[in-house]
């Protein structure tokens, strides 16, 4: 419904956390008052709540407004205003001077995802960049390297899932870790997930909280203690090779190393049988449901193991998803309909899915002349050769590097610290090292709309402008679409967009050949090389959707042909025992999957002091910590610790009480809520709220990662879901 004077544009909503949803925004006289979503064809992209609060988030009164530079101490967040004129030529006098006293491996470069587009993302810095020298950047995705590297080790490639309407083709669903109807994953995940239900399909949660996914969807919820689901996956293996329930025909044809895997199972290699009673004492799941989902998920076909990537987040990340691959391997649930590979789930967003994207040109990123410098990192799949490059520094390890450098075994000392979209002193572990690092260096940068965690070590805080301001252009793979982001307003204030920062800079360091287009001649250029018929409808409606004849299913000609058609793995195989990951020679990296005890998991000895389990979900309020101030969505929930009674009442904390939450790297205070929906021995915190240290250093903003580590797996898995703590009330 629209009223008089108002004017309704259509866009999609580009924050990350998941989604990519259809925005109708009504205007009058250029300001937004109403945004709508969705209600046309199916499936719909509709939009959650915090797309419909947006409008608070443009018009937020702590939304940046002009430039500003450093008054007070590093970190202390005390800014003056300046002119654009000074913010530009400072920022490109410290770049200059750090890259030929240092060279430019000293410039330090995050271009985040904090908006999920192609163009005004971190592409046009790391393009001026580039052409001005080169720059050291970070390796890892913190969502799932262990579900990536597991993905190219398996099979060869990291597109293994199939398409999300497929889940209606299944007579068995698994939920591993995994809660679509919170941590949007794909607009329509639960859409498809409730057809399923209703169309009476059997579906199990394996999780630690009973979450709101489990209690729409789930007849069964199994709750497992975090970062110990690969016993459990082992045990099932065990289960189902003991009583001969595998589909062995597809292990002759389309694997190796299935023999290797069992001689593992039945205790050959060392002495341990993984019968369901070994992995009752890991995970807490007792031995019969053990069997039970094991002769369920063998005999039901096709069935869809989703195994989701929270559990993959651990210090044995990677082994958890090997073991749910082999698992669906065994059961020769890959390359048909209604099956799934159990490899990197539910990722919807471009660029990761298999769809048939045609690209067209958009402004490209050169070669790196840092990266060229050094040998490739060890840990390099062949099919995966992202981040290749030695030069480049796990995500986890950044505030380590910035910290120790080259003392410290880096490749470099780094000295300027350049950060677009996206906010690591709260998103990246071990916020109070963060703290440490940002004050040893020279220079910080950041671009940003709000004052976050990060923005307040900056020397340099270059307000920027949102999707709502700017045109840009974006893709979405549930269902395939390309989304086109068209500027309404000008940018509020003094902000300004990413490519027209770049531009500036680009003009001040002198750098020739930079740019030499308008976002919407960018765009124009994109959509030439695509299949998009028809320019300005495409812009009118924001979205073209990509038909595809049936739904996408992985691995269906190598199943149906696999003479002309091999795996893309070097055997040609599916492989349960990998000859690249045993070459790589890397501790705790086996090349079959294997329960490692994992560090900060229930039976690390630091559980004397620690006894606790914290995980850290993603919320429906927030996307990350964007959205945290926002009125509408604070009322919605509250920040909150789940603790199970068992771990309460002896500690005497009930609901609404605050607790510190500690372990040795920081503390935070918070309030709780005491429920039977998580499990003894584990507690949550959502992730994302702000960092907040009082004058003490204590948290009481409770960003989780003022708990968590700064190490990864040994494949580079975010370790965010093992993290030891201990909780106690705060008296007041
Ligand atoms: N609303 C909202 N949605 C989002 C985002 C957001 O910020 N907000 N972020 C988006 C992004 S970028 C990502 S990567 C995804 C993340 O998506 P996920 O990783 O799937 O989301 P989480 O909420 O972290 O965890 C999902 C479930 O895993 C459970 N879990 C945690 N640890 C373990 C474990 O060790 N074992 C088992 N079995 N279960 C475990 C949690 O209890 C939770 O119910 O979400 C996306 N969607
Ligand atoms: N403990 C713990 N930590 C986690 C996770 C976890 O589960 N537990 N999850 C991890 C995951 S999966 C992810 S993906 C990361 C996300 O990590 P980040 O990408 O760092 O998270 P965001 O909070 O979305 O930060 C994006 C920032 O970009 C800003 N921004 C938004 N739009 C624009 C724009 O157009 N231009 C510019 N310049 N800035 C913009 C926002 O204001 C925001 O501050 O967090 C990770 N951190
Ligand atoms: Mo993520």
């Amino acid at each position: 419904m629209k009223e008089e004077n108002e004017i309704v544009m259509q866009t999609i909503c580009s924050h990350h956390c998941g989604g990519l949803c259809l925005l109708k925004v009504h205007l009058k006289e250029g300001k937004i008052v109403r945004i709508e979503t969705d209600d046309g064809e199916e499936p719909q992209l509709r939009a959650c709540l915090k797309g419909r609060a947006l409008r608070q988030k443009v018009y937020a009164p702590d939304r940046l407004k002009y430039p500003l530079k450093r008054a007070g101490k590093r970190g202390e967040g005390k800014f003056v205003r300046i002119p654009w004129d000074e913010a530009f030529d400072t920022i490109a006098n410290e770049l200059r001077r750090i890259r030929d006293t240092y060279g430019p491996q000293a410039i330090l470069y995050r271009g985040g995802g904090g908006n999920v587009t192609l163009l005004q993302s971190g592409t046009p810095m790391a393009r001026l960049l580039s052409m001005f020298g080169g720059y050291t950047t970070t390796w890892g995705y913190y969502s799932w390297e262990g579900a990536t590297f597991a993905s190219a080790a398996t099979f060869g490639t990291i597109h293994v899932e199939n398409a999300r309407e497929d889940l209606l083709n299944s007579k068995f669903i698994i939920l591993w870790g995994c809660d679509p109807a919170t941590s949007i994953q794909g607009a329509n995940t639960m859409w498809y997930l409730i057809q399923a239900k209703e169309k009476g399909v059997k579906i199990v949660s394996v999780d630690p909280r009973y979450s709101d996914s489990t209690a729409v969807l789930a007849d069964q919820w199994i709750p497992i203690r975090p970062s110990t689901d690969t016993a459990m996956l082992i045990s099932m293996a065990y289960v189902i090779l003991h009583e001969g329930l595998q589909d062995q025909k597809f292990l002759d044809r389309y694997t190796i190393g299935f023999e290797k895997y069992r001689d593992y199972l039945f205790g050959k290699t060392d002495g341990i049988v993984k019968h369901p009673l070994w992995a009752e004492r890991i995970t807490g799941v007792s031995e019969d449901i053990i069997k039970d989902l094991a002769r369920q998920y063998a005999k039901i076909k096709p069935a869809a193991l989703i195994a989701g990537i929270a559990p993959g987040r651990t210090t044995i990340g990677e082994q958890y998803h090997r073991a749910a691959m082999a698992l669906a391997v065994i059961t020769g649930n890959i390359g048909i309909h209604g099956g799934n590979a159990a490899g990197r789930s539910l990722g919807s967003q471009f660029p990761f899915n298999p769809f048939p994207f045609k690209m067209g040109q958009l402004m490209n990123i050169p070669p790196n002349n840092v990266e060229k410098n050094y040998p490739d990192r060890k840990a390099i799949l062949k099919n995966y050769m992202q981040w290749r490059s030695s030069a480049h520094i796990h995500i986890s390890k950044l505030s380590d590097a910035i910290l120790r450098g080259r003392e410290g075994g880096y490749p470099s000392d780094y000295k300027l610290f350049y950060v677009v979209n996206c906010n690591p002193v709260n998103q990246l572990p071990n916020t109070r090292k963060w703290s440490e690092a940002l004050k040893k260096l020279e220079f910080i940068v950041v671009q940003e709309q709000f004052i976050t965690a990060t923005a307040r070590f900056a020397d340099i805080v270059l307000p920027t402008s949102t999707f709502f301001e700017r045109n840009d252009i974006t893709a979405g793979g549930s269902p395939p679409f390309y989304g086109y982001l068209c500027k309404m307003f000008d940018a509020l204030d003094e902000s300004k967009s990413q490519l027209d920062i770049a531009n500036e800079l680009a003009k001040r360091l002198g750098i020739k050949g930079f740019n030499d287009k308008t976002d919407e001649e960018w765009i124009i250029e994109f959509v030439k090389g695509t299949d998009i018929p028809d320019y300005q409808e495409f812009k009118r409606n924001a979205i073209y959707r990509i038909k595809l004849k049936e739904p996408y299913v992985p691995f269906k000609k190598q199943i149906e042909d696999p003479e002309n058609n091999p795996f893309p793995t070097p055997s040609g195989k599916i492989e349960i025992y990998s000859e690249q990951i045993a070459k790589m020679n890397i501790p705790r990296l086996p090349p079959i999957p294997a329960y490692i005890e994992p560090p900060e998991g229930p039976n690390d000895p630091k559980v004397s002091r620690y006894p606790l389990q914290l995980i850290n979900k993603h919320i429906k309020r927030r996307a990350h910590s964007q959205f945290e101030t926002i009125p509408w969505l604070r009322e919605l929930e509250p920040h909150v610790l789940e603790i199970n009674p068992v771990d309460a009442n002896p500690r005497g904390i009930s609901s609404g009480d605050l607790v510190k939450v500690f372990n040795d790297r920081g503390e935070i205070i918070v309030s709780t809520r005491v429920t039977e929906r998580i499990m003894p021995g584990v507690v949550c915190l959502p992730q994302g709220a702000w960092f907040m240290p009082d004058g003490r250093g204590i948290d009481i903003g409770g960003c989780a990662n003022t708990l968590t580590m700064d190490e990864h797996s040994p494949c580079g898995a975010f370790t965010s879901n093992s993290c030891l703590v201990q909780v106690e009330k705060v008296e007041i």
